[in-house]
């Protein structure tokens, strides 16, 4: 099974411990070397035919650049594809980094984690052909996104299960091998689509969006935060000012990151606010510099992966971006890699809080709860004291790791050139202003609401939750 590419992946084998002392007498035949043949599974004309028909009159298609392109090794044919026909493609999180940022139909990020110009394309799309995607309730925006009335689907995926999605056409195929059948067939129909400027627009308008977040920076007297909400976040932010001496924001983080990166360094992540602002932010330029964790976005992956990711390609810098909850829930494997000599670099984005959780809280009618690292009020005897400080520089020191404290640009450019110099693992503990992450694009997410409650917040978020979920596509 497991080297068949639609069945691939991780595996546990857990073995009782008594069981891992007993001896069994294999046949010999079954340690006999056995060669399994990887083959690139190829469409057949029946899908092909009806994946032409299903182009028949679309003007305006969208492709979804999945995963599986990078997968399969698809990343040329896709880009060749692309510019045969004139269609623009959006980037899930598995699919970014295949092409880079720059190419003139490359329209970034899409879904709830999605930027302004892939949303806008994807709802007046009216033919979505999703290239080894799995159509997650991210990349959908839960079935909301696309909204375009004729809209259809077309699927290209090794996994049947993924290739009926969103009542697609399905080409059960190789990512490479379908996109090499249905260009053929469609360059002799002489498709093409019907785009002028709404491509090269709507990439600017993402460009000038992301210049705009990468030199966000934080006034005392009239700043406004990203996520403006109704978190007291005047006084959070003077708070956490005078608490870290920071006034750094997330996106103006990122922008250095981005500037200063190699165009071959990999940067590595799963979590929090982090994700949706690198897929929306990030100017992926290396092929394969983009590894983000977003089948379960599960915390405490990031720090741990890097390492994986630095075994597999020691000659690259590996960074693994992380918040403050993800490096607390799980950065053990930092020990490892001082154990084994093996150089990966951390940079902490900390906002003293859940952030993302915060917000997604508040934005479902909640009040802020739980989700900011706040000291138990005796007064209150809630979680509603002062901001809880961490040193996580000196905690990444006891380990044995070089450690650097930023709070300004100026520190900030300053470590990421030191961390290329060294030979340990290294953490950049970055204070970063909550609230500061990037908001969402036109997409929605369907989040459990509670039917009955009182507060007249959480009504408001039901009565909202029911008006999306009327329009999301129903399968
Ligand atoms: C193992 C695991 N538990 C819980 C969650 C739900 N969750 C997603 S992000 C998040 C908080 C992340 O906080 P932090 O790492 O500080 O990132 P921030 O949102 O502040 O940028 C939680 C609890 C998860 N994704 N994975
Ligand atoms: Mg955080």
């Amino acid at each position: 099974m497991l080297t068949d590419p639609a069945e691939t992946g991780a595996v546990t084998i857990a073995l009782p411990q008594d069981v891992q002392g007993e001896a069994y007498d294999y046949p010999e035949y079954f340690l006999a070397r056995r060669v399994h043949r990887i083959e690139r599974r190829p469409p057949t004309a029946g899908m092909i035919a009806d994946a032409v028909r299903a182009f028949a009159g679309k003007r305006r298609p969208l492709l979804i650049l999945g995963g599986g392109v990078r997968y399969s090794g698809a990343e040329e044919v896709f880009r060749r594809f692309a510019e045969q026909f004139n269609i623009p493609f959006a980037e899930t999180q598995a699919g970014k980094s295949a092409i880079p940022w720059d190419h003139p139909l490359n329209l970034g990020g899409i879904g709830v984690t999605g930027g302004p110009a892939a949303n806008a394309m994807a709802a007046a799309a009216d033919l979505v052909i999703g290239v080894g995607t799995r159509y997650t309730d991210f990349t959908t925006a839960s079935k909301w996104l696309f909204r375009g009335e004729e809209v259809r689907f077309v699927n290209i995926n090794v996994a049947p299960f993924d290739a009926g999605k969103l009542d697609g056409v399905k080409v059960v195929a190789d990512a490479r091998a379908g996109l090499e059948a249905l260009a053929a067939a469609l360059a002799a129909e002489g498709y093409h689509s019907g785009y002028r400027h709404e491509i090269a627009d709507a990439r600017a308008a993402h460009d000038a969006e992301v210049d705009r977040l990468y030199a966000r920076q934080y006034r005392d007297d009239d700043f406004v935060p990203e996520v403006e909400d109704g978190l007291p976040w005047r006084q959070v932010l003077s708070e956490f000012a005078s608490l870290t001496g920071s006034r750094l924001t997330q996106t103006e983080v990122l922008g250095v990151l981005n500037r200063t990166m190699a165009d071959d360094d990999v940067i590595v992540c799963a979590a929090g606010s982090l994700p949706g602002d690198l897929q929306r932010l990030w100017r992926a330029r290396g092929r394969g510099t983009y590894h983000m964790e977003y089948g379960y976005s599960c915390m405490g992956y990031e720090v741990n992966a890097a390492l994986g990711v630095k075994l597999a390609q020691p000659e690259r810098e590996v960074f693994a971006l992380v918040g403050d909850g993800s490096y607390l829930m799980s950065h053990s494997e930092l020990v490892t890699s001082l154990q084994e000599g093996v150089k990966i670099n951390v940079i902490l984005f900390d906002n003293m809080a859940f952030g993302c959780i915060n917000n997604l809280q508040i934005d479902q009618g909640m009040t802020s709860f739980g989700t900011e690292f706040r000291f138990r009020n005796p007064g209150t005897g809630q979680l509603d004291g002062n901001l809880m400080p961490i040193d996580f520089a000196a905690n990444a020191a006891a380990y044995g790791c070089k450690t650097y404290r930023v709070r300004t640009i100026g520190e900030l450019e300053e470590a990421l050139a030191a961390v290329r110099r060294e030979t340990v693992s290294t953490l950049i503990d970055v204070k970063v202003m909550p609230k500061t992450m990037t908001h969402g694009y036109g997409a929605w997410w369907r989040v459990g609401v509670p039917a009955v409650a009182d507060s007249p917040q959480v009504q408001s978020a039901y009565r909202r939750l029911r008006e999306n979920v009327g329009q999301a596509r129903q399968y």
